[in-house]
């Protein structure tokens, strides 16, 4: 027990009783199976992408060279079952999220978009044939996918698009633009949702297909070590053997898969705002100031403790989610609520933390810059934290408010 002197003494760091990252002991409502799974990605993250990631974040490029590791681990299309998919349950998902984005966002968007947002619709939507001609080898990484859905005009309503497919015999032809396609520069495929005739459908437009560009966005302050672009279609053919056939026309499917990556990103940001406050922890009791440690100072440990109180609310909600998730009973409501708490509460931390460190908040040396800037997309992306809101306002009242 802790004695009076201990507690007094100024500059004197007392053991944690506890893991700071982990005061609700969510480690220990795993089974053995989903913390071998969380351990494993973080070995991959602490021995192949922390000590890459600063400098592909400065020059602007993603770490390709760890696609072949990321999969051989199982890590795309990791909830999907067969085709070589590993078929983990979503708090696997979740972990496998919480850790990859410890390390940076942009490697846990990569996995986000091949896995929820382009292998599960062929999953669930795609006839056997593309199935088998996809999927397998997207979990190996062999071949990248990305999701066009954002168009130039407006992507909080993408009922709006403007993309469209018009029949042409027995093929179909498309025109238009998507902006802001994660992966999309290097993708070997797009799933592309157009409007037809009959509603919005989904697409497999692949590279190389005549008329079909997919430049890279440059000068990008946030997500730097991911890889973002343009999809630009001009009379682009694709046959009807390119279809998603199964899924059901109109917004329905794109927002199913959007469900899927949002569960995923409410895990992924936990993992940011943990490593924030991990190298806050190290720095503000070894920094004096004032003849003692930062942390000594009643203003400094309020804050750490806010820290503390909300990466813990983030993950009881995100346990939660997963269990719900795996036991089939998942709302898109609860997804919405999730993602606008957890992104709020990392990019919160995120910057505090920048500020606690600071001159050296705004250095390389310190991940809290990297992971704000970061977090400014992630906020953003798979719906603005406002469109996540007036869906809970629209849950409470009823009342469509967009
Ligand atoms: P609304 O009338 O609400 O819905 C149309 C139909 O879809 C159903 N639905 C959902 N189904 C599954 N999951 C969801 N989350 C769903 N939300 C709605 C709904 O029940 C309805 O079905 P039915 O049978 O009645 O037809 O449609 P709305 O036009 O009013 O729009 C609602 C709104 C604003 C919430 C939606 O448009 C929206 O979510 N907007 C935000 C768009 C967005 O998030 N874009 C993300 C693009 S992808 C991306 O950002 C990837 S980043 C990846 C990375 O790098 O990690
Ligand atoms: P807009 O929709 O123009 O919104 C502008 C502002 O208006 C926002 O603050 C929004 O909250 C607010 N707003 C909108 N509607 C209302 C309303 N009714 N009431 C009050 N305020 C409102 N998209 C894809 O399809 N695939 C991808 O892979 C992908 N990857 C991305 C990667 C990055 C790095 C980024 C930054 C974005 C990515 N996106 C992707 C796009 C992303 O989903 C959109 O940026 C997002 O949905 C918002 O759309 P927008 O940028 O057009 O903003």
């Amino acid at each position: 027990m802790a004695t009076v002197a201990d507690l007094a003494a100024p500059g004197m760091a007392r053991k944690a009783a506890f893991d700071a990252l982990d005061l609700y002991d969510i480690r220990g409502a795993l089974s053995d199976e989903e913390r071998m799974v969380q351990d494993s990605v973080a070995r991959l993250v602490d021995e192949k992408v922390l000590p890459v990631i600063q400098k592909h974040f400065e020059e602007h490029t993603f770490p390709r060279e760890l696609v072949p590791e990321i999969a051989a681990l199982g890590l795309l299309g990791s909830s999907l079952s067969g085709y070589g998919c590993a078929d983990m349950n979503a708090v696997s998902y979740g972990l496998i999220c919480q850790e990859l984005e410890r390390g940076d966002s942009g490697i846990r968007s990569f996995v986000s978009v091949q896995s929820s947002l382009c292998m599960y619709p062929i999953h669930a939507y795609g006839s056997d044939a593309q199935k088998d001609r996809f999927l397998p080898r997207m979990a190996t990484g062999e071949l990248i996918g990305c999701f066009g859905l954002t168009e130039p005009h407006g992507g909080s309503d993408p009922g709006n698009m403007k993309t469209h497919a018009k029949r042409r015999g027995r093929d179909w032809v498309l025109n238009g633009a998507k902006m802001w396609i994660t992966n999309a520069p290097i993708a070997d495929l797009a799933i592309v949702w157009a409007k037809t005739e009959e509603g919005i459908r989904g697409f497999i437009v692949e590279k190389g297909m005549r008329g079909f560009a997919a430049p890279e966005i440059e000068r990008k302050f946030s997500l730097r070590a991911s890889s973002t672009g343009a999809l630009y279609l001009e009379d682009v053919v694709v046959p009807e053997a390119n279809v998603l056939p199964g899924s059901t026309i109109g917004l329905k499917a794109p927002l199913s898969c959007l469900t899927q990556a949002r569960f995923g990103i409410t895990w992924g940001v936990i993992g940011a705002a943990q490593a924030c406050l991990s190298q806050l922890l190290d720095y503000t009791q070894s920094r004096i100031l004032f003849g003692r440690p930062l942390a000594a100072n009643q203003a400094i440990q309020i804050r750490l403790a806010q820290m503390a109180r909300g990466i813990t609310c983030a993950q009881l909600l995100s346990l939660q989610l997963a269990r719900l998730k795996d036991a089939g009973r998942m709302q898109p409501a609860q997804v919405a609520l999730a993602k606008w708490n957890n992104c709020r509460m990392a990019i919160d931390v995120a910057r505090d933390a920048r500020d606690m460190l600071g001159g050296s908040g705004i250095s390389a040396e310190y991940v809290p810059i990297r992971h704000a800037l970061n977090l400014e997309s992630v906020i953003t992306y798979e719906g603005t934290e406002t469109i996540h809101q007036l869906t809970i306002g629209r849950e409470l009242t009823g009342i469509n408010a967009f």
